[in-house]
């Protein structure tokens, strides 16, 4: 087939979401980050609310998601997303408000904020990239490090002893009746991506429906951190963030229940 055939519109297998600027983005090689962008952007544009939606950039290597979704983006200081997000939304109500955040932005630095909005229920989505660890400044230990996980401050391993058990965010904020839909997923292989877009398209749903905060957690690899590369970040993440985080859907008020 030559590259003429190709190219036709009939032949096109895969377009890039318009959503997503042609801005290259500024990920290592092999990191789920540009991943979990290109999903969210994609529901956006399927559900045709690109107009009435607001994301909420955080800190973190994340930081400049402002540059590659093509919607309009506020940024937040490191944690606050969850309160911005809140007041964008009370003044846009009729508006779509999501924020993007990674683990030491949502369950360190903005623990107060996540736990507090998630349980006034405020009618937002929250998209939280779990990779173990701080990313952009170097793999410091976050709350969600695993027990035995190294980390640039915790060489030896994080000692559950003294540095205390990590914190699954997911689970605490399925607990709390602002909630509507919480769901953990990843985005290193086909089917997982196939997820994990449905469940961040039933987040957003949920917030056009009004019930609550919906909650998408995607636990994802740090291969610069973890200093592994992407195929050994990915396997690695399969068999030790995997048990400890395990992947489906926590909590859908909407549930048949038998
Ligand atoms: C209040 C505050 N504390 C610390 C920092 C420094 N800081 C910037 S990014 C970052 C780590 C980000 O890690 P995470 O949120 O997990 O995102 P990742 O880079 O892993 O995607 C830290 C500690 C900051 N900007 N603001
Ligand atoms: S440092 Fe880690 S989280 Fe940040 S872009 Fe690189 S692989 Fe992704």
């Amino acid at each position: 087939m030559n590259i003429e055939d190709i190219i036709k519109p009939e032949n096109l297998v895969f377009k890039k979401t318009g959503l997503l600027t042609e801005k290259p983005l500024s990920y290592c090689p092999g990191c789920g980050h540009g991943v979990a962008h290109r999903l969210v952007m994609e529901v956006i544009e399927e559900m045709g609310i690109e107009e009435k939606t607001i994301g909420i950039a955080p800190v973190g290597c994340s930081v400049l998601a402002y540059e590659f979704m093509n919607i309009d983006m506020q940024q937040a200081a490191h944690g606050r997303a969850p309160a911005v997000a809140t007041g964008v939304k009370r003044v846009l109500p009729d508006h779509f408000v999501f924020t993007y955040q990674g683990d030491g932005d949502l369950a360190a630095i903005g623990t107060a904020e996540t736990i507090h909005a998630c349980n006034r229920g405020e009618n937002i989505t929250i998209i939280f990239i779990n990779n173990g660890i701080y990313g952009m400044t170097g793999g410091q230990m976050a709350p969600t490090t695993l027990p035995g996980m190294r980390s640039s401050t915790s060489p030896y391993g994080r000692d559950v002893a003294s540095m205390g058990h990590p914190l699954k965010m997911t689970e605490l904020v399925a607990h709390l009746p602002g909630t509507c839909y919480v769901a953990r997923h990843a985005v290193h292989t086909p089917a997982n991506v196939t997820k994990t877009k449905k469940s961040i398209r039933k987040a957003f749903e949920y917030q056009r429906d009004k019930k609550g905060l919906s909650f998408v957690e995607i636990v994802s690899n740090c291969n610069s951190g973890w200093k592994m590369t992407p195929v050994d970040s990915n396997q690695w993440m399969e068999e030790n963030m995997f048990p400890f985080y395990p992947l489906g859907v926590i909590k859908d008020i909407d549930a048949k229940t038998k």
